[in-house]
């Protein structure tokens, strides 16, 4: 993690292998697709793909229940294909990253077929197994009372044990605190992809490896519920440093300075962070702050009940991770999309259709000038929106939102939350992990062009005006526009991607204003995230500055427009 390593000034793109380029009419994304767009994403100015899972699974979470870290789904292609992609974007002078999924695996992966064979197998241990607790009345219940990501925990009709699950049950968690499971881990996830020459991972769940193997009772948050919510007894846990350090020292550096993104929950404190990214902690490169995901959701288990959001929040949420490197050997990340979330276009700006081009070049002014290396997620740069308002919610396919929708269906149907069903239903239209994974949208054809058969999941009714087709002959349009301004990113790199970060006017509720300074030089920032006309506070500083670049074709004015934003510069 030198200070000059590469992959602080990269721009790096996701792909969600599903929804990106389906090359065979199977419905379904694959390697050979994304090989076919490698001149696009080179073309748009981007350094890093990052390959979401193609690993082979069941597919019950997407890919992030592996069933063979070292195959490949046959629906995306074969290890030969992901190898002929290395290859393809090195021959572009880009480079390769995939994401590292090893807090779990899923129930068809041969370790756990093997662990949950019986109470003696050798690879018993490889996971948690966990006899089962009596109440008074001779009921049988679960080890300990948490709540799981998507369910509770998992009785084993075999062997009568319960194992542990953060996630589905599908997806049992593996047992770091085996020796033996960590050098299987290395092994097979990580040296088999690094021998065939990629640059690096992106770390799922970095911080959960490490247990309270005890695994005792949280206290009762809410009384209404068994399960309760108990983050704190899998995140940041005791032997998660040890654990990371000895994975880059023993499976990552031998490789050199490849890349390492982790996600990162539930970590407020950045002297906590620090002992994750710290350039002398020798652990990770940098990791995701979740919160700008976590703006307008609710808190754990009511994570998918929208709440209104004000700027503020936007604004210490930048603040903080932006602030963050400074005066630390620490390095940092930019993005507001992912495959986890809905559209920052519907959250953050107007899908409108009089203002949906203009905030996501608005948004695109903002991730450009941010300290840290900059992710897009697919379509981000053409401003696909949220699947429409009025889908129902069998056009859902999320594992996630959908576990959140039956138990809110209960809820309702029982009379114990009447309005739930509603609530949840609601926040999925805003909040969902579906939305960012509708089919890549190409051009007009049927499908958005992402498939010549029947796709896994609809393609949005807005691809014919919203596709890469339309926009690549516009000079105008929102692909256009971040073509243009990720090479700015790169002419300016010391106040954009290295630049300290001030932010001015912090109480304002309808402008974000920002500036990025270096030595004398200084780059002034102004978002205006609403619909309506505001006033140009900043005004008295442009005046020994010129605009750089900004997102409406006139000249700047005494007023910022709707969803107007500008970057100065002196
Ligand atoms: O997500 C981990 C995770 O805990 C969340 O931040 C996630 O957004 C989720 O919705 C929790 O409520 C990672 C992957 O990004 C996600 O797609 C997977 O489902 C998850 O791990 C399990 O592997």
């Amino acid at each position: 993690t030198g200070t000059n390593s590469w992959w602080k000034e990269a721009t790096i793109y996701q792909v969600y292998p599903a929804s990106f380029c389906d090359s065979n009419g199977d419905g379904w994304g694959d390697i050979p697709g994304v090989i076919a767009k490698i001149p696009y994403l080179h073309s748009l100015g981007i350094d890093v793909v990052w390959l979401s899972p193609m690993y082979d699974s069941p597919m019950h979470d997407m890919g992030y229940d592996v069933s063979d870290y070292e195959n490949v789904l046959p629906a995306y292609g074969t290890v030969h294909d992901v190898e002929k992609l290395v290859e393809a974007c090195h021959e572009r002078g880009m480079k390769l990253i995939l994401d590292l999924v090893v807090n779990h695996t899923s129930d068809q992966h041969k370790w756990f077929k093997e662990s949950r064979s019986s109470k003696d197998n050798p690879k018993r241990d490889w996971y948690f197994w966990r006899p089962p607790r009596y109440d008074e009345k001779g009921n049988r219940l679960p080890p300990s009372n948490y709540r799981g990501y998507f369910a509770g925990r998992t009785w084993d009709e075999h062997t009568q044990e319960y194992y542990l699950n953060l996630y589905a049950p599908s997806q049992p968690d593996l047992n770091w605190d085996n020796k033996e499971t960590r050098e299987a881990i290395y092994n097979s996830a990580i040296r088999f992809w690094l021998d065939k020459g990629i640059d690096g991972f992106r770390v799922d769940t970095v911080n959960k490896y490490s247990k309270h193997t005890a695994f005792p009772d949280v206290p009762i948050t809410d009384p209404k519920s068994y399960i309760q919510p108990a983050i704190e007894m899998w995140c940041n846990g005791p032997r998660i440093h040890e654990f990371l350090r000895e994975m880059y020292d023993s499976a990552l550096s031998p490789y050199g300075d490849i890349v390492t993104v982790g996600e990162l929950a539930n970590t407020p404190d950045p002297a906590q962070v620090l002992e994750y990214v710290g350039a002398k902690a020798k652990e990770l490169s940098m990791v995701f702050h979740l919160d700008i995901g976590h703006i307008g959701m609710g808190a754990l288990a009511d994570k998918y009940i929208f709440h209104p959001w004000q700027l503020t929040q936007m604004k210490s949420v930048v603040n903080k991770w932006q602030s963050f490197v400074e005066g630390t050997d620490g390095w940092t990340t930019a993005f507001c999309e992912n495959h986890d979330n809905g559209r920052s276009v519907s959250r953050f700006g107007d899908d409108s259709p009089a203002f949906r081009e203009v905030s996501a070049k608005m948004l695109a002014l903002m991730m450009i000038s941010m300290t840290g290396t900059l992710f897009i997620y697919q379509g981000q740069e053409i401003g696909m929106i949220n699947a429409p308002k009025d889908w129902p919610i069998d056009e859902y396919r999320d594992i996630e939102g959908l576990g959140y929708y039956r138990e809110a269906v209960k809820q309702t149907e029982s009379g114990a939350d009447r309005t739930r069903k509603k609530k949840i239903m609601d926040g999925l239209r805003i909040l969902a992990r579906d939305h960012s994974r509708l089919p890549m949208q190409w051009d007009n054809s049927a499908h958005a062009g992402f498939t010549t058969g029947k796709p896994w999941m609809r393609a949005h009714d807005l691809y014919p005006e919203i596709n890469v087709k339309n926009q690549e002959g516009d000079s105008q349009s929102v692909l256009s526009f971040w073509k243009n301004v990720l090479r700015l990113r790169k002419e300016y790199r010391e106040l954009f991607i290295h630049g300290a970060f001030e932010v001015l006017d912090f109480e304002n509720l309808q402008t974000f204003c920002f500036t990025k300074s270096r030595d004398y030089k200084q780059a002034l920032v102004i978002l205006n995230f609403t619909s309506e006309i505001q006033p140009f506070t900043q005004a008295d500083k442009v005046s020994d500055m010129r605009l750089l670049v900004g997102n409406y074709e006139k000249s700047a004015g005494e007023m910022l427009r709707p969803f107007e934003g500008r970057i100065y510069i002196n």
